[in-house]
């Protein structure tokens, strides 16, 4: 089994990446955006909560997002593997995650970071919030405080997988088929040494 964790700052093209990862690997995709967006959408109690911490570009609450990740690994018991896109976000969310693969007899496998500067992020992201409707897309203050909560919050998950030797960097910025060529080179690699036997 191959888990992969596919991180990056906002805008940094984990949910582009990994429809072509999805693609060439056969991994189940459990991206913590999307099913925090669905429930937003859903219009429920809980996703009128989260509509108000998204739309300001804050963290939904790690409780709430490991639940979301808890049922999905549970309705994928027959993957080969899981792209986890956006989770953890946190180092309490990484910790977690650790525990809970191990319930499962796993670990994950690898930690494939994006690397991309906040002055390309802020320009990606507005482009697609011309098309996303997204309203986290569309405002330079909201977008800033997304960048910002990603340095104080998000970046020190790198550290995490780092101690565990789990944490490759990738240059993040060039066309999608050149960030996909050296995506697909550090997971061949890390295929080669995890599940060659
Ligand atoms: P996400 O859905 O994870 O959103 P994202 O960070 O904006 O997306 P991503 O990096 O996947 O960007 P994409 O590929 O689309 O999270 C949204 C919100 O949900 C968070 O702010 C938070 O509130 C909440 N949340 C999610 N997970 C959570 C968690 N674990 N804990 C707590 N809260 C959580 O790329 C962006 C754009 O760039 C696209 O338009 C794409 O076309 C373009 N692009 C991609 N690659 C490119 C390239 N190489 N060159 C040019 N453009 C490129």
């Amino acid at each position: 089994m191959f888990n992969l964790v596919i991180f990056g700052p906002p805008g940094s093209g984990k949910g582009t990446q990994s429809e072509n990862i999805i693609n060439k690997y056969g991994l189940v995709h459990l991206s913590t955006g999307d099913l925090l967006r669905a429930e937003k959408n859903s219009g429920s109690e809980l996703g009128n909560k989260i509509k108000e911490l998204i739309d300001n570009g804050n963290l939904v609450p790690d409780s709430m997002v490991e639940e979301m990740v808890k049922k999905n690994v549970a309705k994928n018991k027959d993957a080969a593997g899981f792209i986890f896109d956006g989770f953890p976000r946190t180092t309490t969310q990484a910790a977690w995650l650790d525990n809970m693969l191990a319930e499962h007899g796993q670990s994950v496998t690898l930690m494939l970071a994006l690397d991309v500067d906040d002055n390309e992020l802020r320009t990606r992201i507005l482009e697609r919030g011309k098309v996303s409707g997204r309203a986290d897309d569309q405002n330079v203050s909201i977008i800033d405080n997304r960048i910002s909560v990603y340095h104080q919050q998000t970046q020190p998950v790198m550290d995490f997988y780092s101690a565990q030797g789990k944490f490759v960097s990738v240059d993040g910025i060039g066309s999608l088929d050149e960030v996909f060529s050296r995506i697909s080179t550090a997971m061949d690699q890390s295929m080669l040494q995890c599940c060659s036997n």
